[in-house]
C-alpha cells in the first residue's frame, strides 16, 4: 500500500511537470498519463497486489487520482487558444517572398505587334482549328489532288481517318470566314502551323503564321502594296526598302514575295541576306478567283488580296536570332533576353 501511495504521489508530480504548449504536447500529455498503456493504466494494474482489506482505501485513491489527471488534461486543453495551434503567429509586415514573374515570348510579342498594326488598318482577328479536313486545308484553296504539299511528307495526316490532319497554314481559317461572314471581309490570321520537316537550324516540325485577307468591291494590287509598305514601316522602321518579286501559288493570280532590304548590312551584303542586300519576309497576291467561288463569293463582283509570312522569319530578323530550335527549347537563358517593349 505504502509503495501504491508513493507511486500515485510521484505521478501527480510528473503531471504537474509536464509542460504542454500546442496540440502536439497535450496528445502527448493525454497519451502518457491516460491512454490505455499510460500511467494510470498501470498504477491501476497494481491493485492486485494491495491486501484484501485495504482494497476500498486504494480504490479510493486510484479514483482521485484518475479526476485529477483527467482535470489536467481539461484544464491544459481550454488553455489553448487556437493560434497557437497553428504555429507561430504571422507578421505581416515582413516582406513577401518575392515570386519570378515571366515575360512575353518573342513569337508573342511579335504577333502582338503584327496584330496591333493591321488592327489600325481595320483588319480583325480571325481564329480556327489546328486539326483540319482536307477540303478546308487544301480543295477550296485551288490545291489539286496531286499537289506535293498534300504528300504525306509534308503533311502531318492524323491516324484516324486520311481527311483529317494538321493545318499546314492558315488560310483554312480564311477559307471559313468567307463561308461564314457577310462581305467586305478584312482579316488577319494568326496561329501555329504543322509541317512535315526534319527539325534544323532552318525548319521546324510546327511555326506560326500570320494571313492576312481582304475581300471588297474593286480591291487591287496597289491596296495590298500599300498595305504591305504600311506594315513594313510600322515593323522595322521608316528607313527599310521594299521590293516585290513575280512568284506563284495555287491560291493567289497574280502572286508575289516581298524582301525587305537587310536589316544587318543595310543592304551592302552579309550572311544573313547571303550578300543579295535583301530578304524575303512574305508571299502575297490577289486571291485566286477559283478559292472565292469555291467559298459562295462571286468572284465577278468581288476581288481580294491575301498575304501570309512566317512569325519566327519576322523575329529572328527583328532580333537577329540564328537558330529556330530556340523558339520551341523553353531554355529561360534565351527566353529573358526579351523584354515587353519591342
Ligand atoms: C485565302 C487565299 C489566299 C495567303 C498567302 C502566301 C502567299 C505565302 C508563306 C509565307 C511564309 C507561308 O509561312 S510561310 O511559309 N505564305 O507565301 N500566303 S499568299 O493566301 C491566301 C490565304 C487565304 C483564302
Amino acid at each position: 500500500m505504502d509503495v501504491l501511495i508513493n507511486q500515485i504521489e510521484a505521478f501527480k508530480q510528473e503531471i504537474n511537470a509536464f509542460n504542454v504548449t500546442d496540440k502536439t504536447s497535450l496528445e502527448e500529455f493525454r497519451i502518457k498519463f491516460l491512454g490505455t498503456k499510460g500511467l494510470l493504466k498501470s498504477l491501476m494494474g497494481e491493485m492486485k497486489n494491495v491486501p484484501v482489506e485495504q482494497k476500498k482505501e486504494a480504490g479510493q485513491l486510484l479514483n482521485e487520482c484518475k479526476q485529477f489527471a483527467e482535470a489536467r488534461f481539461e484544464e491544459l486543453s481550454s488553455g489553448l487558444s487556437d493560434h497557437q495551434d497553428n504555429g507561430p503567429a504571422l507578421d505581416l509586415t515582413l516582406p513577401g517572398t518575392p515570386m519570378n514573374v515571366g515575360g512575353r515570348h518573342p513569337i508573342s510579342l511579335i504577333q502582338n505587334k503584327i496584330i496591333s498594326i493591321f488592327a489600325r488598318l481595320g483588319f480583325a482577328v480571325a481564329e480556327g482549328p489546328e486539326m483540319e479536313d482536307d477540303w478546308h486545308n487544301f480543295s477550296a484553296l485551288n490545291l489539286p489532288e496531286d499537289h506535293p504539299a498534300r504528300d504525306m511528307q509534308d503533311t502531318f495526316y492524323l491516324h484516324k481517318s486520311p481527311d483529317w490532319l494538321l493545318r499546314t497554314h492558315t488560310s483554312s481559317v480564311q477559307i471559313r470566314e468567307m463561308q461564314n461572314k457577310q462581305l467586305p471581309l478584312r482579316i488577319i490570321c494568326p496561329g501555329r502551323v504543322y509541317r512535315n520537316e526534319t527539325i534544323s537550324a532552318r525548319a521546324h516540325c510546327f511555326f506560326h503564321q500570320v494571313e492576312g485577307l481582304y475581300i471588297a468591291e474593286d480591291v487591287s494590287f496597289a491596296d495590298l502594296k500599300q498595305t504591305l509598305y504600311f506594315f513594313v514601316k510600322e515593323m522595322f522602321g521608316e528607313d527599310v526598302k521594299v521590293r516585290f518579286r513575280p512568284s506563284y501559288f495555287p491560291f493567289t493570280e497574280p502572286s508575289a514575295e516581298m524582301d525587305i532590304s537587310c536589316l544587318i548590312c543595310g543592304g551592302g551584303g552579309c550572311s544573313v541576306c547571303k550578300r543579295t542586300g535583301w530578304v524575303e519576309i512574305l508571299g502575297c497576291g490577289m486571291v485566286h478567283p477559283a478559292v472565292l467561288d469555291n467559298c459562295g463569293i462571286d468572284s465577278s463582283k468581288y476581288t481580294g488580296f491575301a498575304f501570309g509570312m512566317g512569325i519566327e522569319r519576322i523575329t529572328m530578323l527583328k532580333y537577329q536570332i540564328k537558330d529556330l530550335r530556340l523558339f520551341s527549347e523553353n531554355d529561360l537563358r534565351f527566353l529573358r533576353q526579351f523584354s515587353d517593349a519591342v
